[in-house]
């Protein structure tokens, strides 16, 4: 079962979008750990698959007003 999943995100165009992502996505039940680079457009996102799924993780993302797609 994938625990961690890459996605690429866009929209993001300051450094205060990618630090709200991430602070949204650390209260997410489900989620460990979230890293957002603004510089790559990439998420890295561990998380428990028994909690959320990576699509559920895209959906929470897409609704914050950015676009993903996954990567890996
Ligand atoms: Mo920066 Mo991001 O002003 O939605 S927070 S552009």
């Amino acid at each position: 079962t994938k625990t961690v999943c890459r996605i690429r995100i866009k929209g993001m165009t300051c450094t205060s979008c990618s630090t709200s992502i991430e602070t949204s996505m650390m209260k997410v039940s489900g989620v460990k750990k979230a890293d957002i680079s603004l510089a790559t457009e990439e998420a890295v996102i561990q998380y428990n698959p028994k909690l959320i799924s990576y699509k559920q993780i895209m959906q929470i993302i897409d609704d914050m007003g950015y676009m993903t797609d996954l990567i890996s």
